[in-house]
Parts: structure tokens; C-alpha cells; sequence
């Protein structure tokens, strides 16, 4: 064998073994990231650790199981699918972050009245600066509204309102009261007042007139939107407000207890046609500090916090 054939030979054998051992060399690496989370009802303590510090770009490897009873595991404003975390058992994960920041994961089974405490935060750092808040402020906070102050509707009607059967009035509706910006910012109770005061409508009767303010909620929704909104009641808030709205879920007594405050009934006119799109999605990002009302924000985008708000007046609106 010639000098240079050796060599070569040589090199390409240590190109292969190169080769071969970077996955080796990347997974003694992942195996650092992996984390054990243990979940426990609030009560006991909730998520172990309840913050895990990661790099922008990195997976990490979660390993999840429970102490107690079944929880479940889901990032918020993530698309990434809820998992179920159970006693005795080890749901594994791996998630990658591009972006530094703070995300929030949370327990998606309802484990007991504090379920819903059962949060953690996931904090990923990276080379990027932490993405600057582009995002406006809520809405509630640009009008100024003060969300705890109550808001009982002046005016309310005896029977449900028909957005169908206020449809046919639409053409005498001027157009600016069907903008986002008006809707958004008035309760269903302001808009009667504000059409019924309205020259273009003299016409109308007072029932008519509501017709035409559930008429203005459903041009700002959509389908998709109302079933997302729906679907995220049904997930998130029905075991406190009732499947029905009527602040009579499986957990309502027990929060009444915990916190001297029943969840909202929004099968009452009185709140729900007392309270704006922008005062209701206040509560939802806020929450209700001390009343037992959880803080949705950091678990939700800002069009599933307007899909709920938009589903809440169906307790209201045909
Ligand atoms: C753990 C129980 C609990 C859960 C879960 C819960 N709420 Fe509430 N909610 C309450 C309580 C209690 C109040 C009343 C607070 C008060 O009187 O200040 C309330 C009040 C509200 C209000 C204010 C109503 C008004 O007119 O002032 C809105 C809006 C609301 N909840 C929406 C939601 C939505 C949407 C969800 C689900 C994403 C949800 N809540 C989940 C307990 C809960
Ligand atoms: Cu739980």
C-alpha cells in the first residue's frame, strides 16, 4: 500500500466514525434536558418544578407523571396538543422554543376547585433579546374601563333577543354601529340606548331594537369562532359557571366557599347585557383577583380570549 493510499484511507475512516458518532455526541447532550415534572393537586403543591429554565432552540425532554390523580399537560398560547399526566405512569414530551420568553403550562384537567392553580412557567433564554411587546395593551386598558366596578344592564328585554329575526332591520342600520371598534367597546345594553336614540330607527319597536343589537353581536363573530369559544368554555370555565352559563358548575359551591364570590351567572341579563366585549375579555385576561376567578392570560391567544367573549352572549342571543 502506497504512503498517500494509507492516508487517505485514514482520513475516510475517520469521516465515518465522525459521522457516526454525532448523533451519539447530540444525545448525551439532549440528555441533559431531560426533566421530570411531577403533577399534584394545588393543594399539595401542583407542578414539580414549577419552572423550568431552557434555551431558545434546544428540546428538552419532558417527563411527566402524577403523584395524586389524573392532571393533564398543556403550554399556553402554544398549538402544541394537551397530554394527560397520570399516577404511575410516564406521558413523555419534547418541546423546542424558537423564541425567548415566558410561557405558561398548566393542568388541563379539572383535578379539584384549585385545579386551575395548578400553572407553571417555562422560561427560555437565547442569543435574541427577549421579543419586545409589540402587543398593544387589552382593550379594557386603552378605554380605560374600570372592570371591577359593577355593571348592571339598564335596560334589558323579556325575552331572548333574535339576531335572525333582527336582520331584517339591518338595512336601516347605519353602518358604523356594525364596526369591531363599536361593538367591542359598548355593552348590548348601550347599543339599545344608543340605536333607540338613533333618527334612522324611529320606526322600530323597543323588541325590534334588540333584534337589531344581537343582530350587531353575530355580524362580529363567525362560526368557527362561536364553536372555538364554545369549545373553550366547555374545557375551561363550564365546571365553575355551569355547561349553561348559569354560575352553577360542579365546582361553583366550592369556590363560593373558598372565595365569598358565586361565579358569574351569564344567564342573566342583567350581567351579561350589562357587560362590553372589552369588560368581559378584561375579566377573562385579568381574572378576578381573589375571587376565584383565574387569570386566562398567559393561557390564551388574543382571538381565543375574543372567541369566549363572543360565545358568552350566546347565554344572551338567539
Ligand atoms: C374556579 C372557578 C372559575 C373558573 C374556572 C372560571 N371562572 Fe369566571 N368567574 C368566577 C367567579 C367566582 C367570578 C365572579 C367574580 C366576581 O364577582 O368578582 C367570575 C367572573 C367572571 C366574569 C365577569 C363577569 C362580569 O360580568 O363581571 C367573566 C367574564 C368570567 N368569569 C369568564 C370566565 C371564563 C371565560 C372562564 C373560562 C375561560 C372562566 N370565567 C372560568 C369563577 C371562575
Ligand atoms: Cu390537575
Amino acid at each position: 500500500m502506497k504512503r498517500t493510499e494509507l492516508l487517505s484511507r485514514i482520513l475516510v475512516i475517520t469521516g465515518i466514525l465522525i459521522v457516526l458518532a454525532a448523533p451519539i455526541a447530540a444525545r448525551a447532550i439532549g440528555a441533559q434536558g431531560v426533566i421530570e415534572v411531577h403533577g399534584r393537586i394545588a393543594e399539595s403543591g401542583g407542578w414539580t418544578p414549577s419552572t423550568i429554565r431552557v434555551q431558545a432552540g434546544m428540546p428538552i425532554h419532558l417527563r411527566l407523571t402524577s403523584d395524586d390523580v389524573m392532571h393533564g399537560f398543556a403550554i399556553g398560547q402554544s398549538d402544541t396538543p394537551a397530554v394527560d399526566v397520570l399516577p404511575g405512569q410516564v406521558t413523555e414530551i419534547t418541546l423546542t422554543f424558537d423564541k425567548p420568553g415566558t410561557y405558561a403550562y398548566y393542568c388541563t384537567r379539572w383535578c379539584g376547585p384549585n385545579h386551575w392553580r395548578m400553572r407553571g412557567i417555562i422560561e427560555v433564554t437565547g442569543e435574541e433579546p427577549v421579543s419586545p411587546q409589540v402587543t398593544t395593551p387589552p382593550l379594557y386598558l386603552m378605554l380605560n374601563l374600570d372592570i371591577d366596578a359593577p355593571h348592571p344592564a339598564s335596560v334589558t328585554l323579556d325575552r331572548i333577543p333574535d339576531a335572525q329575526y333582527g336582520e331584517q332591520f339591518s338595512a336601516l342600520l347605519p353602518a358604523a354601529y356594525l364596526t369591531p371598534d363599536y361593538y367591542r367597546s359598548h355593552s348590548p345594553a348601550q347599543i339599545y340606548l344608543d340605536l333607540r336614540a338613533d333618527p334612522a330607527l324611529v320606526s322600530l319597536a323597543g323588541s325590534d331594537i334588540w333584534d337589531l343589537v344581537a343582530y350587531i353581536w353575530l355580524s362580529n363573530t363567525t362560526p368557527e369562532g362561536l364553536a372555538e369559544g364554545q369549545r373553550l368554555f366547555a374545557q375551561n370555565c363550564a365546571a365553575c359557571h355551569g355547561e349553561t352559563g348559569g354560575g352553577n358548575g360542579v365546582f361553583s359551591a366550592n369556590i363560593t366557599a373558598l372565595a365569598g364570590k358565586t361565579p358569574a351567572n351569564f344567564s342573566d341579563p342583567a350581567i351579561t347585557l350589562g357587560a362590553s366585549p372589552a369588560l368581559l375579555q378584561g375579566k377573562i385576561l385579568r381574572g378576578g383577583m381573589g375571587t376565584g376567578m383565574p387569570s386566562w392570560g398567559p393561557l390564551f391567544t388574543d382571538q381565543q380570549t375574543w372567541d369566549l367573549v363572543g360565545f358568552l352572549y350566546t347565554f344572551q342571543f338567539k
